[in-house]
């Protein structure tokens, strides 16, 4: 699929009091997480997309983790029901730029949660994963509005497996029929029919990649991934996301791509 444009939202200053299982390296710096934003911005840019931002939002610390806001399909926008309590609020900004952007517009309702990491698209199939944000409720809503507009979907439960807070922290889909999935993850039987790279344990991290028009946005500072990825030719854009994974962000939460 080809973008155009990406939603993204810059952190706010409580950045910090965001929710984080506080295992990648304490208190985020919070300049140098804008430095970041910005360079993030940057790497989209460079592969195309005009970046609309929403402002920061003070009141919703993980605010910055756009994607699990919406599922943005070429056919309809999906507004989510976070699974945190405290990013409940966070949807209504979303849904109301994107009200200027989508003629067509659905929205998870209570008591269905689905934060849109957990959403993962393979060329027009969605594979949602059932997390301990993404409940039964919000995977039956999804379902039905992605088959409203004709796309197909499958589930993969992640609920035990304690090392993934989204589907997407530990699979990426990078196109040509390639899905970049973490070692200790239950994907290789459900995603069988893709070629599979597999990240060491080391790199879990770098899993969550993003297929960008020509190119792959990776988390810097994962060379054997970075190297493989480059060995089967793909284009490979790395940018710095040290701050974002101190609060259990990874790489594609940071923004929305339409
Ligand atoms: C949270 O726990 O909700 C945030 N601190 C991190 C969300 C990251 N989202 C994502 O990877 N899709």
């Amino acid at each position: 699929m080809h973008f155009t444009r990406a939603l993204v939202r810059l952190p706010s200053e409580h950045f910090s009091a965001g929710i984080t299982s506080a295992i990648c390296g304490g208190n985020p710096d919070f300049d140098l997480a804008l430095a970041q934003h910005g360079q993030y911005c940057d790497a989209l840019r460079i592969c195309g997309l005009q970046i609309l931002s929403l402002a920061p939002d003070a009141r919703h610390p993980d605010s910055t983790f756009v994607e699990d806001t919406a599922i943005l399909t070429q056919r309809v926008a999906i507004i989510t029901r976070p699974g945190a309590a405290s990013r409940l609020g966070e949807a209504a900004a979303t849904l109301a730029k994107l009200r200027d952007l989508f003629t067509t517009i659905r929205q998870i309702t209570s008591p269905g949660t689905v934060d849109g990491g957990d959403v993962c698209e393979i060329d027009g199939e969605f594979v949602i994963g059932w997390s301990q944000r993404t409940n039964a409720e919000g995977i039956r809503q999804l379902t039905e509005f992605l088959a409203e507009f004709g796309y197909q979907s499958r589930v993969i439960d992640i609920r035990g497996c304690k090392a993934l807070l989204h589907l997407k922290s530990g699979m990426s889909y990078i196109g040509d029929g390639v899905c970049v999935i973490s070692v200790e993850t239950p994907f290789a039987d459900a995603l069988k029919q893709y070629q599979l790279i597999t990240v060491t344990s080391e790199e879990d991290y770098a899993a969550n990649c993003l297929r960008v028009n020509e190119r792959i946005l990776l988390a810097e500072g994962f060379p054997r991934i970075a190297e493989t990825l480059t060995g089967r030719n793909f284009q490979v854009l790395t940018v710095p996301m040290s701050e974002f994974r101190k609060m259990d962000g990874g790489l594609s939460c940071l923004s929305l791509r339409f």
